[in-house]
């Protein structure tokens, strides 16, 4: 017997959406988190693809989470959007907001959007490509749960706290990063732990303070930031500015507010989003045509533009389907 199932997007998409509802959430929000954990699987994004329903189900049970929340919106200023999630997911309240934040950067060449109060589990490059996809440039930030140690320090203060980018790209796809500060997500050493898989011994460090190469000791420990000192300084611009700046938790808040139930992270979003249009008037042809430039010469010696191997994974997904662990899947089965 294989140890893996395929199943096609569609069938991903449902399972998904069945088991959201089944477990109290709203069509909306079912909806919303359904199609990005499709997107999750399909890009072949294994931390933040199917495996979240387990921690979105157990989220939800734990109480803190209005599943049926609604979110609402407020005109801060000309260039400034907040969404209250009202303690609901993130995805409804991204999705309610982003036509008004493409408005905003229309109008103001550069807008923010911030959202408050929400629970977040997801990877932030399904929001930047689409703010791409709306020729708009995208930038976005959140912190986490405190995991993460700063460099040169043993005690984690930071979440994982992701940084993601887009770049539209006319007639292609776009040009998207979107990397945790954290030397790897913890959905992934969750995975690891979960196969009995070691991993890296620059990913973590245990309770005593040593590096590991073994992932339940790394979850009870302290994860590493990415390139030291300057994934650290990321990871406290993120907490600066997605928690401090926008009104809301930052990791360590974070974690407070779960009271150890280990529900997923309760914070605010920044999402950014900038008009090209609008910064480069006439020359806007020309500005485009230097950021291709740009890319013929990151790929020019072989190397790849990062989302690569994500768009390549995505085509193979449309065609083939996903394949899925089959005891991931029998315990997602059994939610239902
Ligand atoms: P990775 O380290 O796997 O990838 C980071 C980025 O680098 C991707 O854009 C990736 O593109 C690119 N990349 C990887 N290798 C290369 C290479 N050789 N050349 C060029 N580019 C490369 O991601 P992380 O583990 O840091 O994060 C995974 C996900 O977890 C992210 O989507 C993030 O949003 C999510 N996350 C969410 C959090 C939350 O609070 N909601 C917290 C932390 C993480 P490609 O994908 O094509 O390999
Ligand atoms: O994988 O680090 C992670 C993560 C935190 C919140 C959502 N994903």
């Amino acid at each position: 017997m294989s140890e893996y199932i395929t199943l096609s997007l569609d069938e991903v998409r449902s399972l998904s959406y069945q088991v959201l509802s089944r477990h109290g959430l709203s069509e909306a929000h079912s909806r919303a988190i359904a199609e990005v954990i499709t997107q999750g699987q399909r890009d072949e994004c294994h931390s933040h693809g199917v495996y979240r329903l387990l921690g979105c189900v157990r989220s939800v049970r734990e109480g803190k989470i209005d599943p049926r929340a609604e979110p609402s919106l407020r005109h801060v200023s000309p260039g400034v959007l907040e969404v209250d999630a009202h303690y609901g997911y993130s995805l409804l309240g991204f999705h309610t907001g982003l036509p008004v934040l493409a408005e905003k950067a229309r109008s103001q060449g550069v807008a923010a959007m911030v959202i408050k109060r929400c629970f977040h589990f997801s990877a932030l490059w399904p929001e930047v490509e689409a703010i791409a996809a709306t020729g708009l440039v995208g930038l976005a930030m959140n912190p986490s749960h405190s995991w993460v140690a700063p460099a040169g320090g043993r005690h984690p203060v930071f979440g994982t706290n992701p940084l993601a980018f887009a770049w539209p790209r006319p007639g292609g796809d776009p040009f998207v990063f979107d990397f945790a500060t954290s030397a790897i997500a913890r959905g992934d050493i969750e995975l690891h732990a979960r196969q009995g898989k070691p991993i890296p011994s620059h990913w973590a460090i245990d309770a005593d303070g040593e590096p590991t190469t073994d992932a339940q000791a790394a979850l009870r420990g302290a994860m590493q930031t990415f390139g030291g000192h300057k994934g650290s300084a990321l990871a406290a611009m993120i907490e600066l500015l997605a928690g401090a700046l926008i009104g809301d938790l930052t990791s360590v808040e974070s974690m407070a507010f779960d009271e150890g139930v280990g529900a997923t992270p309760c914070h605010g979003e920044l999402v950014l989003a900038f008009d090209p249009q609008v910064f480069l008037g006439q020359g806007y042809q020309a500005g485009l045509e230097r950021a291709e430039a740009l890319f013929a010469g990151i790929a020019r010696d072989g190397a790849r533009l990062p989302s690569q191997r994500r768009f390549e994974a995505r085509a193979r997904s449309l065609e083939h389907g996903v394949q899925i662990p089959r005891e991931l899947l029998e315990e997602i089965r059994r939610l239902l």
